[in-house]
């Protein structure tokens, strides 16, 4: 009998298969038949790779389930939405009370709480996952943010913790995030995050063309220079080998059409955001920047009519780019975590945001030396700007982000993503906001009423604002 079954042998669900059976499980591994098209595919794929030699190939999905062992383990790594609902119904003939189904898919957090409800409703555990590290990772060893009952991590955490990456402490980064839609809502998260990380980069890239004039070679030369610094991460030292990659004598990046894609963490992360009243700025900002750049006829239109001044070559000390460039990040970070710190007190989910910050330092998109850095500071805090430490390091930080911005509208570089770093701290930091005026016009137009600053718990007030 096999003790854990894999569905969907697509990229990541033949390097996860690889990764297991890398580890000595023996597994049952399942993928769909489509006649003349998809045959054999579990099968075939058995047959390339030796380590996979006790692994057993399935196209029946009754058949597989009955070479498991009870209670059954099975892992589905398809197309997160419709085809992920079409599986567990087609699941639901053949296991039963006990079985865990573990959808390591991207789905949005919403729908595997409904999953996690309607399984829970037939006695059946599902756990939702967050799976991060692309290909490779899910080979040599992902970071993996389980979600669902903890009963259920028990039995499956022997698996998903043997296949992780390991923390600098050898520890996996696989750990039990909460019930129900937890595990995916911190994985959109993470991909949120990831956006604005991408984003400050790629606008690092754009800064020190543009206002420093240099080549792309001396750029990849600083950011792996940063890579011995508070600033590396795997994003950063990626960026320098893409800056570096040549096609013949012409770098790539070059023959690249500037117009992000996007697979919608992004846009779920930033509608989380308004749903729950927090401002991930950065993680919006990031995403309407890939936005504006898909638009690209209108672009090239705009470019057209819009003439700004020559962009003036003007340029301040690599590290005080560098210091500005931290400060960003960690502003990006303290949104990201006090997103999942909110969602979790709303859904009472308790997750451990030290923990959680332990599970990304390896083996995911947005490992870094900052984020090791962060699973001591949360352990104290959910607010990372409010904290002694991190407010000590940006404080000494804020100075260059300004003077960056600031150079960036003088020469008229766009840096949505650093403008955007620079505002939040502005206004976060900001003991009188404007919002008195916003409160004043509401109960104008609307009669929303105010608090009177006096009384901020007290009886909310109503003004007859015109006479006429
Ligand atoms: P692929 O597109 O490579 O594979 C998709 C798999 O889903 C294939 O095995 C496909 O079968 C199967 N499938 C589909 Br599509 N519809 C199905 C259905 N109705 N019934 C049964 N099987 C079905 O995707 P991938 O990159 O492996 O991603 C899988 C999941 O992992 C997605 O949710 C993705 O968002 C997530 N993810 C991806 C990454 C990454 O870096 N790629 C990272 C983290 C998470 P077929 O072969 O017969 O078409």
């Amino acid at each position: 009998m096999a003790e854990f079954g894999l569905i969907g042998l697509g990229v990541m669900g033949k390097s996860l298969a690889r990764n297991l059976a890398d580890k000595g499980f023996a597994l049952a591994l399942y993928n769909r038949r489509v006649d003349g098209l998809e045959e054999e595919v579990a099968q075939n794929f058995i047959k390339e790779y030796p380590e996979l030699s006790s692994a057993v190939g399935f196209e029946a999905l009754g058949a597989f389930v009955g070479a498991l062992e009870k209670p059954r383990r099975i892992f589905i790594m398809v197309k997160a939405g419709a085809a992920t609902d079409a599986v567990i119904d087609n699941l639901l003939e053949y296991i039963e009370a006990d079985d865990v189904i573990i959808d390591g898919g991207n789905a949005f957090y919403k729908d595997t709480d409904r999953r996690f409800n309607t399984l829970k409703e037939r006695g059946v555990h599902f756990v939702g996952s967050g799976v991060s590290g692309g290909e490779e990772g899910a080979l040599k060893g992902p970071s993996i943010m389980p979600g669902g009952s903890k009963r259920s991590f028990e039995i499956v955490s022997p698996y998903l913790t043997a296949i992780a990456a390991k923390d600098k402490n050898g520890q996996a980064c696989c750990a039990h995030i909460g019930i129900g839609g937890a595990g995916h809502f911190v994985k959109m998260i993470h991909n949120g995050i990831e956006y604005a990380e991408m984003q400050l980069l790629a606008e690092l890239v754009t800064i020190l063309k543009s206002m420093y004039g240099l080549t792309q070679n001396e750029i990849a030369d600083i950011f792996t220079q940063w890579t011995s610094s508070e600033s590396n991460s795997y994003l950063l030292e990626i960026t320098a080998d893409i800056l570096r990659k040549k096609e013949g004598d012409k770098f790539l990046l070059d023959s690249i059409l500037d117009q992000a894609g996007n697979k919608g963490t992004g846009g779920w992360s930033t509608a989380a955001a308004t749903e729950l009243g927090v401002p991930a700025t950065m993680i919006a900002s990031a995403l309407f920047a890939r936005y504006t750049s898909a638009w690209r006829n209108e672009r090239l239109e705009a470019s057209q009519i819009y003439k700004w001044d020559g962009l003036n070559s003007a340029s301040f000390e690599i590290e005080s780019l560098r210091a500005a460039y931290q400060a960003a990040r960690i502003i990006n970070h303290h949104q990201g975590f006090h997103l999942i710190d909110e969602a979790s007190k709303k859904y009472q989910w308790h997750i451990d945001l030290s923990e959680l910050a332990r599970v990304w330092t390896n083996g995911c998109i947005i490992r870094s030396h900052l984020m090791e850095s962060l699973v001591d500071v949360l352990k104290s805090t959910n607010r990372l700007l409010i904290n002694a430490s991190i407010h000590k390091q940006v404080n000494a930080q804020l100075g260059s982000l300004k003077h960056l911005c600031a150079l960036g509208n003088k020469t008229s570089t766009p840096m949505p993503c650093f403008q955007t770093a620079f505002q939040f701290i502005l206004a976060y930091s900001t003991e009188k906001s404007a919002a008195n005026v916003i409160q004043a016009q509401r109960d104008y137009f609307g009669a929303h009423t105010y608090k009177h600053v006096d009384d901020p718990s007290g009886p909310s007030h109503h003004t007859i604002w015109n006479n006429d």
